[in-house]
């Protein structure tokens, strides 16, 4: 068997076990929100390295799911990177499949979040929750791809506005440049939070990438690579992500950053990254349960009786995933 086809084979498997412990008819069982707009990406991601469009099936399903739990309106929601989280995630799907309604959902939501979260504040950018407490990476970064996507989607250009905001705070806030660290978080008080973390390094390469990919501004690839150099060999030594296993959230972030490597290998042809997540992705699969399912520490056996939720068990599927060659990009 090729290794092309052993990756694409292996990610549908991945999906295909974590479906059948997880998923019921649009629902990933206790799934909310944030995490359900992630496994939602993780199954977009089998789409662009298969092309396989049986997979537009699970994505109206989803849509279905979305309408029912959440509404068309999200503005309930107190935070604004949970609605960029999902607004990515539909933007994407109307990306692929020109099904309007996924693309007016996002964009009425990101109007919501964006216009709510946006001010002058500690350097600009946009508010993580309703409160106006502090400025995160976790919504600024995600805040500037969901404009990149709405502005492909829309060739509505003012979006790439509202991204530079979004993008620029976070280059000038939270990026170290000497070293490609991302911090997370400045607090009303001026005190920064300089913790870094898979997703938050990752979803800065995807933002930085995307702004290059516009305007071709070779300053924003450096960024890119200077955060995906950090996260590989600062903060794993070029070897196998093995933490974030505490807390809700935590566990699933390197799903993010799986995403964004394989997108940041595609473009700059740095072998060595899809090399670091395939080496990734290979402990993650020997290390699986006798159900197919895996624990978010790749270098960890996935225990057989006991039980782990549904969010932590997407970030290594999603390793997996995105460990196969592209074939749709967009
Ligand atoms: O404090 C933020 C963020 O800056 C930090 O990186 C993480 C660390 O925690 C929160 S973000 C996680 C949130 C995502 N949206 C939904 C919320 O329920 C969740 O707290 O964990």
């Amino acid at each position: 068997m090729t290794d092309k086809k052993m990756l694409t084979e292996r990610a549908y498997a991945a999906v295909e076990a974590h479906k059948a412990v997880y998923y019921r008819e649009g629902d990933y069982v206790k799934a909310d929100f944030w995490d359900y707009a992630e496994i939602f990406e993780i199954i977009e991601d089998l789409y662009e390295v298969t092309g396989d469009k049986a997979l537009f099936a699970q994505f109206e399903e989803m849509y279905q799911y979305v309408l029912k739990r959440y509404t068309e309106d999200w503005h309930k929601n107190p935070y604004n990177d949970d609605i960029m989280w999902l607004v990515i995630a539909l933007t994407r799907a109307y990306l692929y499949t020109g099904e309007k309604k996924y693309l007016d959902t996002a964009v009425r939501n990101f109007r919501t979040a964006y216009d709510r979260a946006v001010s002058g504040e500690l350097g600009g950018g946009l508010f993580w929750r309703i409160e106006n407490q502090c400025k995160n990476t976790c919504v600024n970064c995600p805040g500037a791809i969901a404009a990149a996507f709405l502005a492909k989607a829309t060739s509505d250009d003012t979006y790439y506005d509202q991204m530079f905001v979004c993008l620029d705070w976070a280059v000038r806030m939270m990026f170290e440049p000497d070293t490609g660290k991302i911090y997370d978080c400045i607090n009303l008080d001026g005190s920064i939070n300089r913790w870094s973390s898979t997703y938050n390094q990752g979803t800065f390469i995807g933002a930085c990438m995307m702004y290059y990919e516009k305007t071709g501004d070779a300053k924003y690839l450096d960024y890119a690579g200077k955060a995906a150099e950090y996260v590989k060999d600062v903060m794993y030594h070029d070897g196998i992500m093995n933490n974030e296993e505490p807390g809700n959230d935590l566990p699933g972030f390197k799903g993010i950053l799986a995403r964004y490597i394989r997108r940041y290998a595609d473009l700059t042809e740095k072998e060595e990254y899809r090399d670091w997540l395939r080496r990734n992705a290979d402990s993650a699969w020997e290390n699986r349960n006798a159900q197919d399912i895996m624990w978010t520490q790749l270098g960890v056996k996935t225990e057989d009786n006991r039980e782990y939720d549904v969010f932590s068990m997407s970030a290594a599927m999603s390793v997996v995933v995105n460990s196969a060659d592209t074939v749709i990009k967009l």
